[in-house]
């Protein structure tokens, strides 16, 4: 792979709307996945293999918690710092950042938000530090979109409860110690549960042969009369709303993740088209690829402004889900929409591992499927403007 040269665009002069230490935390990333990230994430994503040995520096950086109170081992930071952190290790891989969001925001956040205190001691030290990795079980086979209908279950056994179901398309699922698994009580009502690894009848069978997020781990977990402590049930909310509450806040970290990702494909093309060389002249210097390159840079430039008003709205508790969602949304479509015309930019060599925009295209496929669907999240906006929801 060629030698990471990035250099982020700031058409309008965003920094200035940063603190001193929205920078220092977002530099430090930066240089960070510059460092361990970027030379090696081809070769990972070509094996289909999650790079381990990356856990204790995304712990470092604060990637793990980032908003969590330092007194759980959070970093303690605000919304935008926890932004930029996404921004930065998405910028290097979708899949990496995939592994930094869920064991921050579906993983911990359920934890900090909805667990007891001895619950938060236990692990959300482990968490912060990567000596526990998490996932979070929502998806079915049969239920993706509609998380509302879930057919994993469990009874009430006096002492346990027994826990059986299976959840799919789970991130981290294959090496994690911990999942926060949802799951329908007698009565039908939704509670979050935490299973340890090596809870008898608990398995977690790796997905195979994905074109998208090659370099982070996906898998099953699958739960055969699993006896789980009492003690390991989130006691403080229930209901459908407590995994959307977890989802408002990863889907608000992968907006600002798509902006990352967007910057190093539009960073990329515009520096081959300033080498490149046809009918003797740069390809940057012809009409058509400047129309691309201007259309990018205006793209990108509306998406950090969006996103930066929506961290402000989020620091003051004053953002919505239906903003949020409005946010992964265009944030995701426009990177996706990037990363095809600055792959097409590069002609052939568009396509090879050399540079990182196939990698990017191909993980933005996810992107945009995952934490809701593009359709969904229009749908979530219809619904907010008109008062009808139409999913139904
Ligand atoms: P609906 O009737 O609208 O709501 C049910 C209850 O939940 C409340 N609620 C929320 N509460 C907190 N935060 C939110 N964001 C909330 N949204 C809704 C709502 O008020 C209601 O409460 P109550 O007390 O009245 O019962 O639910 P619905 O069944 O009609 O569904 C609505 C819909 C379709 C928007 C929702 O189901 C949805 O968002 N579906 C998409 C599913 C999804 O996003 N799954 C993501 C799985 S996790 C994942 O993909 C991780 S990828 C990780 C990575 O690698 O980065
Ligand atoms: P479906 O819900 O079957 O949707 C299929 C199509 O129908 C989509 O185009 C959708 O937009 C459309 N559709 C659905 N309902 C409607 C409607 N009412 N109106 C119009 N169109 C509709 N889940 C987790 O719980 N934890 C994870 O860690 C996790 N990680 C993931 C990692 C990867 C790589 C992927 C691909 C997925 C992951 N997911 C995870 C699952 C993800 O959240 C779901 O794939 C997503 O919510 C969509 O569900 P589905 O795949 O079942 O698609």
């Amino acid at each position: 792979m060629k030698p990471d040269l990035f250099q982020a665009p700031d058409y309008y002069n965003l920094d200035e709307l940063l603190t001193d230490e929205h920078k220092m935390v977002r530099d430090a990333a930066r240089e960070w996945v510059k460092r361990e990230v970027s030379p090696i994430i081809e070769d990972y994503a070509q094996k289909a293999e999650f790079p381990k040995q990356i856990i204790k520096g995304l712990a470092d950086i604060g990637a793990f918690g980032p908003y969590i109170p330092e007194q759980y081992g959070g970093a303690g930071l605000d919304q935008i710092s926890y932004g930029l952190i996404m921004q930065e290790i998405e910028r290097g891989d979708s899949g990496v950042r995939s592994t930094a969001s869920v064991q921050s925001s579906l993983v911990m956040y359920p934890i900090w938000k909805y667990g007891s205190e001895e619950q938060r001691v236990k692990y959300l030290p482990k968490l912060a530090s990567g000596e526990f990795m998490g996932c979070f079980g929502l998806t079915e086979p049969d239920h993706g979109s509609n998380p509302g209908g879930m057919i994993t279950n469990f009874k009430d056994k006096g002492d346990h409860y027994l826990l059986n179901g299976a959840k799919m398309w789970i991130s981290n699922a294959p090496f994690a110690d911990i999942a926060v698994v949802w799951a329908k009580d007698e009565s039908g009502r939704i509670h979050g549960l935490i299973v340890e690894r090596g809870m008898e009848g608990f398995t977690t069978p790796e997905t195979h042969n994905k074109w998208s997020l090659r370099a982070s781990a996906t898998g099953e977990l699958i739960f055969d009369n699993v006896k789980v402590p009492k003690e390991n049930l989130l006691p403080n909310k229930s209901g459908l709303g407590a995994p959307l509450g977890c989802l408002d806040s990863a889907r608000y970290g992968i907006a600002w993740g798509a902006i990352g990702a967007a910057m190093d494909c539009y960073d990329t093309a515009l520096r081959y088209s300033k080498e490149r060389i046809q009918f003797d002249k740069p390809i940057g210097a012809t009409q058509l690829q400047q129309k691309k390159l201007a259309e990018m840079i205006t793209e990108i430039t509306k998406a950090q402004l969006l996103t930066w008003r929506l961290g402000v709205l989020r620091n003051e508790g004053k953002a919505t889900t239906a903003q949020i969602s409005m946010a992964k949304r265009n944030n995701v479509d426009m990177a996706l929409t990037i990363a095809r015309d600055a792959r097409q930019m590069l002609g052939g060599m568009g396509i090879t591992g050399e540079y990182s925009i196939m990698r990017h295209m191909m993980n933005l496929e996810s992107v945009v499927t995952y934490e809701g669907t593009h359709d969904i999240h229009l749908l979530i906006t219809g619904m907010d403007v008109t008062g009808f929801a139409a999913f139904k």
